[in-house]
């Protein structure tokens, strides 16, 4: 196969860049090969309480109503939880819906799409509402991989172990051991759909270490596994005959009079037309908040991450957990500002790329857990002065020419093509040159708290993917989101259909959110926003992106 071709552009580094990064080549030859000291427990609690963004007081706002009141979580998310209904005012006739499923699904990503087929598989009428369109999804956006301890010199306890450090702890150990344990047979799964996974000539499915893993335990599908693993899921949907309605948001949950999750209320977002679903059970599948821009932080996310289902689901009463705890990848796109934010996966790392600031130093191991990265990589820039400077801030390198160093030429291309191209698009040949990275706004790791059957608090309201939180603590490793989003999304399908037969459904009302109104009346609270907010904010072009989206933390 001949060799992806790049133009590069001479100018696309300006003369202060072009200058470090001859000092990041001139150490190169003396890093590679040179394992780089892990941190100790006492620096990594360091790093993380003064530069993890989760430890800025100013960041954060205490709910005052509802299940989780007096709890701190970003002021941008309560602000939505406190917000306003859509549909308070409105006449909604819940008594006389549009739709009449057994499990509806909140979301076609790739754990409502998991949730969908085993639903299906265990005799419910199913349906999938989604905002955009089935895949539009953060599953889609995941690049790097999917864990599953499933190689003989790996263990799905060394996994548990690995995954409850990660998380501080925190993990909830039901959730985690079923995460693990169900690790090897949900990638059986994907394989017999036809996720074309990374494999040796043999058949032997490639595996690679990611942040935090004691294992080699990442499968990947080169640097674009979420994309591969939702086109399966996409397909098997629609190959199924699955009700999928597209372009239709929930916008508010509907219980009945004993308290039952009863349906939801459902807004057409082309023509703003209210529709009523009525199920028996109903499972968020909303996903994540990346583009409530917590802090001001860039994203890597998709455009419809604002976390929707939290919403939803603390005005039904649902209990939030770990919702003060976010994840910035450590490796989002610096410079050029056209990709600010996006994703440069973890994989890059695991292939062998150092960390290294403008003097060319590699200050870290590059495979520390996200967390701490991410603190570190801020520290680096913030408090020691040695990032890069770019038109946005400041930045770190990320020495991919160590990749090809490493692994040989073609490691790059064949590994992490997706990236390459990316790159490539603005000039930038990353077999030759090294990129610059900052923290970017990856993942939500707290949300709505379940059961191991991925059950709420609330009767008939289940939870799968992203919006549950739980499973990772405080803090998720790299490959376990895509492994939730199957493990959970089969789990909440499997359980929500078994619910179905023994549910029998009182009257239909919306008298929870009249209420939480009350609720946030009598608290003085006064709504900044309708919430849930469905989509950001912003377009392209105008000038009030400039406002919401500003370089993560240069004020620090
Ligand atoms: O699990 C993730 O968040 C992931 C695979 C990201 C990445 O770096 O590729």
């Amino acid at each position: 196969m001949a060799a992806f071709e790049i133009q590069t552009d001479p100018n696309v580094y300006d003369e202060t860049m072009l200058e470090s990064i001859r000092k990041v080549e001139a150490s190169r030859p003396g890093r590679i090969g040179k394992e780089l000291r892990r941190m100790s427990a006492e620096e990594k609690e360091d790093v993380l309480r003064r530069f993890h963004p989760d430890y800025r007081e100013d960041g954060f706002a205490v709910l005052e109503v509802g299940p989780n009141k007096g709890e701190k979580v970003p002021s941008e998310l309560a602000d939505l939880l406190q917000g306003r209904s859509r549909v308070l005012g409105k006449a909604v006739d819940v008594a006389h819906p549009d739709y009449d499923t057994d499990v509806l699904i909140i979301g076609g990503g790739g754990a409502g799409a998991s949730a969908a087929i085993e639903s299906v598989n265990g005799g419910a009428r199913t349906m999938i509402v989604t905002k955009l369109r089935i895949g539009d999804a953060n599953t889609m956006m995941a690049e790097g991989g999917i864990q599953a301890a499933d190689k003989p010199n790996d263990s799905p306890a060394f996994h548990y172990l690995d995954a409850l450090g990660g998380g501080h702890f925190y993990n909830k150990p039901e959730l985690l051991k079923k995460l693990v344990m169900e690790a090897p047979e949900a990638i059986q799964w994907l394989n017999g759909l036809g996720v074309m996974f990374d494999k040796d000539a043999d058949g032997t499915m490639i595996t690679t270490h990611g942040g935090g893993t004691s294992r080699k335990r990442m499968h990947a599908c080169a640097d674009y596994s979420g994309a591969e693993i939702m086109r399966v899921l996409r397909d098997e949907v629609i190959n199924r005959g699955i009700q999928v309605v597209d372009f239709t948001a929930a916008i508010e949950l509907i219980l009945d009079d004993r308290g039952q999750c009863a349906g939801a209320v459902l807004r057409n977002m082309e023509t703003g037309e209210i529709r009523v679903a009525r199920a028996k059970a109903v499972i968020i599948a909303t996903g994540g908040a990346g583009r409530l821009h917590y802090q001001g932080f860039p994203t890597s996310n998709h455009y419809g991450a604002t976390a929707d289902g939290l919403i939803l689901g603390y005005r039904a009463g649902a209990r939030l957990l770990y919702a003060d705890t976010i994840q910035y990848h450590p490796t989002g796109v610096a410079y050029p500002e056209q990709m600010l934010g996006a994703l440069v996966t973890e994989k890059v790392r695991s292939c062998g790329a150092q960390l290294v600031n403008v003097d060319g130093e590699a200050f870290m191991n590059p495979l520390e857990t996200r967390d701490v990265t991410a603190a570190s990589i801020i520290r680096e820039c913030k408090e020691r002065g040695k990032g890069v400077p770019t038109p946005l801030g400041s930045a770190i390198w990320l020495d991919t020419p160590m990749i090809e160093d490493i692994g040989g030429r073609g490691t790059i291309e064949k590994r992490i093509p997706g990236m390459l191209r990316m790159y490539s698009k603005f000039g930038i040949d990353m077999r030759l040159t090294p990129i610059l990275i900052y923290p970017t706004l990856h993942y939500q790791n707290g949300g709505l708290d379940v059961t191991d059957k991925s059950m709420t608090n609330v009767p008939g309201l289940f939870v799968a993917g992203e919006a549950a939180g739980g499973v990772h603590g405080r803090n998720r490793l790299m490959g376990n989101s895509l492994l939730d989003v199957i493990v959970f999304g089969r789990n909440a399908g499997k359980y929500a259909s078994a619910y179905v037969p023994g549910v029998r459904l009182g009257v239909p009302t919306l008298s929870h959110v009249e209420r939480f109104q009350a609720e946030l009346t009598a608290a003085k609270v006064v709504s900044k926003v309708e919430s849930p907010l469905l989509l950001p904010s912003y377009t392209h072009g105008n000038p009030r992106f400039a406002d919401t989206v500003k370089w993560g933390h240069a004020d620090l």
